[in-house]
């Protein structure tokens, strides 16, 4: 079994910062569970593009506020706590920051491997280890 505490997380290489996001890697792939399983916290008025184009997310917004738009269809979705979204087609979206800093509880498939941050479309590249 494992057990983490976030505050065991914070401040040390599972903890992982971009513009607009910091990511707090509770799962890696090393730990064996076959996806990942971060914290995330996207400050007030962050705006990231991302494309996931490897990797498969699902995300739960546990406080905060903020958006989703997505960018085949245009659609813009509010984020708040209970919102769950799920990238099941690798889409790629805007994320911002609303007013107070999102919480959200995400999940990769394949697993992060460690220190990923996203290039130059916002996606991760895949592991080929
Ligand atoms: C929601 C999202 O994709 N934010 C960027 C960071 C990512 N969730 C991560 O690595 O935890």
């Amino acid at each position: 079994m494992i057990v983490r505490d976030i505050k065991d997380i914070i401040g040390t290489e599972r903890e992982v910062e971009g513009p607009g996001w910091t990511s707090r890697r509770m799962l890696l792939k090393k730990d064996g569970m076959g996806f990942s399983f971060h914290e995330t916290i996207i400050p007030a008025g962050a705006k990231l593009h991302l494309w996931y184009k490897y990797h498969l997310e699902a995300v739960y917004c546990v406080g905060g506020n903020g958006s989703i738009e997505d960018l085949a269809t245009g659609e813009t979705h509010q984020i708040h706590d209970g919102v769950m979204y799920a990238l099941n087609n690798n889409d790629r979206h805007i994320l911002r920051g609303g007013t107070e800093a999102m919480r959200l509880i995400c999940s990769f498939n394949p697993p992060v491997t460690g220190r990923e941050v996203h290039d130059e479309d916002g996606a991760y590249l895949p592991d080929d280890s």
